[in-house]
């Protein structure tokens, strides 16, 4: 017997075209007003310009790291416009986009690459977690918060965000054995931007990764990660399932990370300017833009006054930035636990006293 390579269907869901031309797909309709779709491209602008602006402040010195967003504004947008209130998201460190649809101020998470805050919101406040540097360990708490929320009887959904190389992680497996086995109200939304810094796509997967949803016990969705529509479509597909109480999915939009892994990296090192080229065609901006301009969803006047607002924001994130307060010294012990604690509170002691023999043992 001939056995498969993989699963035969490694399509995706689409609905509108790099070419702006937009499509149905079957199982996930969606309906949305012209204004809707113009809410959805400013969302895409005006997320790329925070992004460029953070980029360009890392490069002056006013950020110490910036890891870049560009090329998955439509992922980012699509998930996060899928939640709504009591929904809780938790991101891994690039998700600018998922943030400004949590309404987390653009200026908050600067502060965090800037160094002025080990956190910077509050999670419950936003219904989106804080940043997680630690590949995939945000999956098993997103599980656990989803587990939570079920034994609340409430019903709302967990989206948690992970990369294709944390797909290789035992925390990330892990995760979608708890949630499937306790039917947690989870979507994992796994964006593959076919990188993992250096490390290809086909150093973590044989199979297409959406696929691996089936061995664990519930369904997985690949979606077109560079289109907004079938990402809010596919997304509130899932979303809506977890919090009627069907269970955890895996949503792998299909992306491609066109800046570096963060601004440390340099990515000519390890991949062709022609991969990035072909990606550039499917911009996720571009086709909302093109699909605007054939419906004649808008004037010239609906992008001019985008324009204005995207360099206002920016304006604001570079004026902001700079005056950001320093954090004093003993900051770092004030939210490692929500009670006081006695040892954090004898170490913050130690430290006071050693800063204080540096104020005072001058010669
Ligand atoms: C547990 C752990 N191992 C290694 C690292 C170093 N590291 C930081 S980002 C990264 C790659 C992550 O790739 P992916 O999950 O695809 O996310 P992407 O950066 O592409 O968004 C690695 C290995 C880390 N932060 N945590
Ligand atoms: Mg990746």
């Amino acid at each position: 017997m001939a056995i498969p390579a993989h699963a035969p269907d490694d399509s995706f869901v689409q609905l509108l075209t790099p070419e702006g031309e937009r499509i149905d797909h079957p199982d996930f309709p969606l309906t949305l007003g012209d204004d809707d779709i113009r809410s959805l491209y400013r969302d895409l602008v005006l997320v790329r310009r925070v992004d460029a602006e953070a980029t360009a402040l890392q490069r002056q010195g006013e950020l110490g790291l910036w890891a870049q967003s560009l090329g998955q504004e439509a992922a980012q947008v699509g998930a996060g416009r899928a939640l709504v209130a009591g929904d809780m998201a938790f991101p891994t460190y690039r998700e600018h986009g998922v943030a400004w649809c949590r309404d987390v101020d653009p200026l908050t998470l600067l502060g965090l690459f800037r160094g002025t805050t080990n956190g910077g919101w509050n999670p419950a406040a936003h219904g989106f977690a804080l940043y997680t540097i630690v590949i995939g360990a945000q999956c098993p708490q997103a599980v656990g918060y989803a587990m939570g929320l079920q034994q609340d009887h409430a019903e709302n959904a967990v989206m948690v965000f992970f990369g294709d190389g944390a797909s290789s992680q035992g925390d990330v497996n892990e995760a979608f054995i708890w949630a499937s086995v306790f039917n947690a109200p989870v979507v994992f939304f796994c964006q593959n931007n076919q990188w993992a810094i250096s490390e290809p796509l086909e150093r973590q997967t044989r199979i297409p990764l959406f696929q691996r949803a089936w061995g664990f016990g519930f369904p997985g969705v690949r979606v077109d990660g560079n289109d907004v529509l079938a990402c809010l479509a596919v997304s509130r597909e899932m979303a809506q399932r977890a919090r009627d109480g069907a269970g955890p999915s895996l949503i792998e939009a299909f992306t491609y990370r066109m800046g570096a892994h963060t601004t440390s990296d340099d990515p000519t090192r390890y991949r062709l300017d022609s991969d990035v080229e072909a990606w550039r065609l499917r911009d996720p901006l571009e086709r909302v833009r093109s699909y605007l301009h054939k419906q004649q969803l808008v004037d010239d006047g609906f992008f001019a006054s985008l324009e204005v607002e995207s360099e206002e924001l920016a304006i604001r994130l570079r004026d902001g930035v700079r005056a950001l307060p320093d954090p004093t010294p003993d900051a770092m012990f004030e939210n490692a636990y929500a009670e006081p604690h006695v040892v954090v509170d004898r170490q913050q002691r130690d430290y006071a006293e050693y800063l204080a023999g540096f104020a005072t043992g001058g010669s």
